[in-house]
């Protein structure tokens, strides 16, 4: 069996998915000029398991910490399962740290004082926790859990202030959290939406899993509930009612906002199945989507300003993880024999 027009067709749709994210990071910069620098790309090289993302590779990824205060990229990806040989540089005059987060499912609040952050850190550990004084250039291995596979890892500066200051980005690991099927993201904002609200799967059988990371990074709770039946259109007066008698295929809360929430759930045929939000008025409000099941996801026509508004920003690494998320989707093969097949490769 060939895997190779699944796996075109995937990082198509990846790509285009990506570069939906990235526009979209972009847009909320400009209209909205914040702190955050603009995500990098990440400076990879690959120096082992010829690129296909293989278990039990090697990524060399360098950061530097500024004055700005900033970490430069703030925008990291790794296979799961890789080693990761840190270059961690100082290019400033300030002392700043290195500090990479284990919980790849929670966002840190930029709110959290520096007393704060740093019990959070001595509760909850670190991967990586180096200092860095000015000038300094460290190297530190880490090697990505399997299970670390989609999750998005922040690191901040510890160093009081700098983080409050935006001195943080995200580790994104990619690679297949469970078993053979579709991982996609999506985002909860404030503005009562779903970002991106149009996502694609394009299967290779049926019934297909189909997982979607969903983070709420908005300031309310929410949900994330999609309909089993596909082709159905939801109404925000009697969705309960159609819920009742064909129940979701899947209904995860996210109560917390900046907490991550997998939906895993399975699809036994093509079309389209809508998402809402559950909580009271959000669905009437317009916070819905939809799943687009081996069928070509509509462009979006006029990219709506309400999908940008500034505290989409505060999720700007939580943006970039869902594109490299997306970019699971095109690395699906790993999953299967025959892993180390082409996977994009970095830009
Ligand atoms: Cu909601």
């Amino acid at each position: 069996m060939s895997h190779s027009p699944r796996a075109s067709r995937l990082a198509s749709a990846g790509h285009a998915l990506v570069a939906f994210g990235v526009l979209t990071l972009m847009l909320g910069l400009l209209l909205a000029p914040a702190a955050h620098a603009p995500n990098a790309r990440v400076h990879a090289e690959s120096t082992g398991g010829g690129g296909g993302g293989g278990a039990g590779g090697m990524v060399n990824l360098t950061v530097n910490a500024t004055d700005a205060p900033a970490f430069v990229p703030n925008g990291l990806s790794a296979p799961a399962g890789d080693r990761v040989a840190f270059h961690l540089v100082n290019q400033g005059a300030y002392n700043h740290t290195f500090t990479l987060s284990t919980n790849g499912s929670v966002i840190l609040p930029r709110s959290l004082s520096p007393a704060a952050l740093d019990h959070y850190f001595q509760k909850n550990g670190s991967w990586l926790n180096l200092s860095l004084p000015p000038g300094a250039s460290r190297f530190a291995n880490v090697t990505l859990p399997a299970t670390a596979a989609g999750l998005a890892f922040e690191f901040v500066s510890l160093v009081p202030y700098q983080f409050q200051a935006g001195m943080a980005g995200f580790l994104n690991v990619t690679g297949a959290p469970t078993g053979p099927g579709v991982v996609l993201g999506t985002n909860a904002t404030q503005s009562l939406s779903f970002v991106p609200d149009l996502l694609g799967a394009q299967p290779t059988h049926y019934p297909a899993a189909i997982d979607v990371l969903v983070t709420n990074v908005g300031s309310l709770p929410h949900s994330f509930t999609i309909e089993s039946q596909p082709n159905v259109t939801l109404s925000p007066t009697s969705f309960y009612a159609t819920f009742k008698t064909a129940p979701p295929a899947a209904n995860v809360s996210l109560p917390n906002p900046g907490t991550s929430v997998w939906a895993n759930f399975t699809v036994t045929k093509p079309g389209v199945y809508e998402f809402i939000c559950e909580v009271e008025g959000h669905f009437a409000n317009g916070m819905d989507g939809y799943l687009y099941v081996g069928l070509p996801v509509p462009a979006v026509s006029t990219p709506s300003t309400t999908i940008v508004a500034p505290e989409l920003l505060e999720g700007g690494g939580a943006l970039l993880g869902l594109g490299v998320v997306l970019v699971v989707a095109a690395t699906l093969l790993g999953r299967f024999p025959g892993r180390g097949s082409a996977a994009p490769p970095p830009h």
